[in-house]
């Protein structure tokens, strides 16, 4: 475009005193050719966060106003926005890492965000989402859906630690956010124990009346069938970019677990490489158990039990197990959200795998 024209200088400082703005000198960076996410690849070391989880122990005990004790993960590109960012980790989902010690009772809230947990470490624990008690273990995987009252109790002997995640950050750019707390600090307990269980023992029998269910009427995924199912397939051929991978899904309508935050847990045999690929959702990923690396964008990223690593939007990766024993990666993406806006899409890197070009953390 033409921008020769003197008057062009005074022009640009009066619009901007309309609070106006020339979409020209603008659209490159409005409308980027291919997504460009605030979020970058990064990882972190469970040594790390797990010392100061386990610190924050000493130091602050949940109660109302700070409703939780949990250290959340902010990832790097955020972080010139606000300090601490907007508890991002992707541009759509915050992650964090939530202590509850024995005795320890979180109170009662509720939320338009989702919330998705896995379970890390400790046994007594339990929460309860609108009536029900839901007994956490590790490897467990939890859903609390939007809307659901839900706090936590320990009622065991050793310190419980789980991996959270929510779509804050979504429901923050979005500006949409409520919160409110239940008018007590704990909510009753009034649905029957195993509820879930008793609901859904059995994949592909749906109780009758969950055909009116809108969103995840299982509230829990027990860690011995998620590594029954991944044993089993196992067995049989793997995905070329995912390995051996079970999503959570809600079973009354197959669709992922929660509405805007899926999840998923992959195997990765000793040796197993996957082939790269890139899509438009961005995934959080936590080393359950194993070792080995993944290659982000050429950058190789050694991860071990317990580290924590961001794959954002659009960015090309593969994984690779190089330990003696099979390795369980628990994945959380807003796959769900690209997909029903229809922005999803996936592209197989062309020569299978990267070069590696650098090291993190270099
Ligand atoms: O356990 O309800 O990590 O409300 C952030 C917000 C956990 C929870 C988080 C929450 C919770």
């Amino acid at each position: 475009m033409d921008n020769d024209n003197p008057r062009l200088d005074t022009y640009y400082a009066e619009l901007r005193q309309h609070h106006l703005g020339p979409l020209w000198n603008s659209i490159g960076r409005l409308m980027t050719h291919e997504p460009r996410p605030r979020a970058e690849a990064h990882l972190w070391r469970w040594s790390d966060v797990r010392r100061y989880v386990m610190e924050s122990g000493t130091l602050v005990v949940p109660d109302r106003g700070g409703e939780r004790r949990v250290i959340f993960f902010a990832n790097p590109g955020f972080q010139e926005l606000e300090p601490w960012g907007w508890g991002a980790m992707t541009n759509t989902l915050y992650a964090g890492v939530q202590l509850l010690l024995p005795g320890e009772k979180a109170p009662s809230h509720r939320h338009n965000q989702n919330a998705i947990r896995f379970v890390l470490e400790g046994r007594g624990a339990y929460t309860i989402v609108e009536g029900e008690r839901i007994d956490m273990e590790p490897g467990d995987f939890l859903i609390t859906p939007a809307g659901l009252w839900h706090d936590h109790v320990h009622a065991g002997t050793e310190p419980m630690l789980w991996f959270d995640c929510l779509d804050i950050p979504l429901l923050y750019q979005l500006g949409v956010m409520f919160f409110e707390n239940y008018p007590d600090y704990n909510q009753p307990i009034t649905k029957p124990s195993g509820y879930t269980e008793k609901r859904y023992q059995t994949s592909g029998l749906r109780p009758i009346q969950d055909h009116r269910t809108v969103y995840a009427p299982q509230a829990v995924f027990k860690w011995r069938s998620t590594q029954d199912a991944l044993r089993r397939l196992a067995e049989l051929e793997p995905d070329p970019y995912d390995g051996y991978g079970v999503e959570y899904v809600n079973p009354a309508t197959g669709e992922a677990a929660g509405i805007t935050i899926g999840a998923a847990m992959q195997l990765l045999p000793p040796g197993h490489h996957t082939q790269a690929h890139r899509h438009v959702h961005s995934t959080i990923y936590h080393v359950f158990r194993g070792s080995g690396y993944s290659v982000i964008n050429g950058v190789r990223f050694a991860w071990h039990t317990g580290d924590t690593f961001v794959v954002p939007n659009w960015v090309w990766h593969e994984h690779h197990n190089t330990g003696t024993e099979d390795a369980y990666v628990f994945s959380t993406h807003d796959a769900p959200v690209m997909e029903r806006l229809g922005l999803e899409r996936e592209e197989s890197y062309p020569d299978g795998y990267q070069p590696v070009t650098g090291e993190y953390p270099g």
